[in-house]
């Protein structure tokens, strides 16, 4: 029988079974995926096939279907290995804040620069609107015209008060969405709102202040309906950038991606070269600076880029 990977506790996988059963699931003996080295062969999302086990309501995952995609990143006990994340999303949500806390631009164009290189639409939800004051509220629009320019999906909402719950739900309907976001941006408060079954815990804004503290948790998909599904990363804090190379980073940037060609040089880094596209339509305003200042910051940190 062919079922989705719920949840990972490491030996255990709960999977949902075309059945709409969950079954407890092991791997039959050593299971080798080519060409990876990763910590953990299975991960949320995946669709594996699975035969009963002598235990009643137990199986054991003889086969994993090709994934469509999946975020991957380095292992933090060994480089040399991956540690996939989770597997086969439509879609890799960022909620953020512009207060309360605030959300870094760094920090979103990074999570969208990892989202292009896995192939994973990205999407911007900006929560907590009931905080805005008039001067951030303009200041949120004018930031969903920039990203909208460049492709992608924004929407403001607020959890606490139901603004864009809707809106918020529409987005998810039919696919099955990686949640993402700074601790403290109302994730658990999202979920909980949406899937009041589900019950997650929420955090006093205190409690996230703390810098340094470090939790391991596993990813978990949660059912919102038939065909939707939600993953919650609870402790990963971003996607994080793997293996991408100088000369790659521009194809992650959809704006600066449209005008690579149009360089002098072929080999053209877009920082200094004369006869620059990027550089021009930087200076002409077709781009914003602040995307900008995110490609030249993630170009010149080796160490974010693994
Ligand atoms: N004002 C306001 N507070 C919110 C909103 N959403 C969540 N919060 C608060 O932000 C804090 C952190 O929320 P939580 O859901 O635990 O964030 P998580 O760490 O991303 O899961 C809690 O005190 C929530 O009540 C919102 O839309 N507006
Ligand atoms: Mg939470
Ligand atoms: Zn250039």
């Amino acid at each position: 029988m062919e079922g989705k990977v719920m949840r990972s506790t490491g030996s255990w996988y709960d999977v949902l079974g075309k059945d709409n059963k969950l079954y407890q699931s092991r791997l039959r003996g050593k299971f080798k995926i080519q060409g990876m080295q990763v910590t953990n062969p299975i991960a949320v999302g995946d669709d594996v096939i699975m035969e009963k086990d002598s235990e009643e309501g137990k199986t054991i995952i003889t086969e994993i279907l090709p994934r469509e995609n999946y975020i991957i990143r380095k292992s933090t006990h060994n480089q040399k290995f991956g540690h996939i994340i989770a597997a086969n999303l439509d879609q890799a949500i960022l909620l953020a804040t512009l207060i309360y806390p605030r959300t870094s631009l760094g920090f979103i164009d990074r999570f969208l620069v990892s989202a292009e290189s896995f192939r994973i639409p990205a999407v911007l939800v900006f929560n907590k609107s009931d905080l805005l004051d008039e001067e951030l509220e303009k200041y949120r629009e004018d930031l969903m015209k920039t990203y909208e320019k460049v492709g992608y999906k924004c929407l403001s909402i607020s959890a606490k008060e139901d603004k864009g719950i809707e809106q918020f739900q529409e987005l998810l309907k039919g696919k099955i969405s990686l949640l993402s976001g700074h601790s403290g941006v109302g994730k658990s408060t999202l979920v909980n709102k949406i899937a009041p079954n589900i019950r997650q815990k929420t955090s006093e804004v205190s409690d996230f202040a703390q810098k340094g503290v470090h939790t391991t948790t596993f990813a978990e998909m949660f059912r919102l309906d038939e065909d939707t599904f939600i993953i919650d990363t609870p402790g990963i804090k971003e996607l994080g950038l793997v293996d991408i190379e100088d000369e790659e980073l521009s194809h992650y940037f959809p704006e600066l991606r449209n005008l690579i060609g149009k360089c002098k040089f072929y080999n053209c880094t877009h920082i200094h070269e004369p006869g620059c596209a990027i550089v021009d339509a930087l200076d002409k305003g077709e781009i914003t600076m602040s995307r900008y200042d995110s490609y030249l910051s993630i170009l010149s940190d080796e160490d974010n880029r693994r």
